[in-house]
């Protein structure tokens, strides 16, 4: 058993939380999302909703946007609190094993249902991999996504190969 810290929530809340992958597998059954397949054919894993991550860590009542930090590559995406609470999904597993780098792990956000990149808040780009800290936030937080096709695509060029 290792006590890592693979998720911090903090910020504009009540309860800060250091998560470990122990911790996250002990969200009861109803806050767990088996196999994100389902709906998104191409990405894998097992996860907990956010809005049961965001009941135990209680967002301040000013607390209007949730900004999601990948410290690895420095990509991080501020979306409305009221938008993705009942929208994202926090992926932390594949199966009884630990999510892996090439499937956006050790832990990756999720939105279940999201929209063409640029076209709304909850767009695919802020399915964020390598989500190390989620941050509550009054008014928009950081957010590095690119903000036009040019820009989009030159990320996913420096991505590929
Ligand atoms: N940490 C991190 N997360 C990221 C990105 C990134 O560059 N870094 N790219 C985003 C963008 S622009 C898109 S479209 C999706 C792509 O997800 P996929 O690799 O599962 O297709 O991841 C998003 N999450
Ligand atoms: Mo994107």
């Amino acid at each position: 058993m290792d006590q890592v810290t693979l998720l911090k929530v903090y910020g504009a809340v009540e309860q800060p939380l250091d998560l470990t992958f122990e911790e996250l597998g002990r969200w009861p059954a109803t806050a767990q999302i088996a196999d994100v397949s389902r709906f998104h054919p191409k990405r894998a894993g097992d996860g907990v909703t956010l809005d049961a991550i965001l009941a135990q860590a209680r967002p301040k009542p000013e607390a209007d946007f949730v900004t999601l930090h990948a410290d690895r590559d420095n990509f991080h995406v501020s979306v409305p609190l009221a938008a993705v609470r009942a929208e994202g999904i926090v992926v932390y597993k594949l199966g009884d094993a630990r999510l892996g780098p090439e499937h956006g792990g050790p832990v990756r956000f999720l939105i279940r249902d999201p929209a063409a990149c640029h076209s709304q808040e909850l767009d695919d780009c802020a399915n964020v991999k390598y989500l190390s800290r989620i941050e509550v936030t009054v008014g928009r937080g950081r957010d590095t996504r690119p903000a036009d096709e040019a820009a989009h695509a030159a990320l996913h060029a420096s991505q590929s190969g």
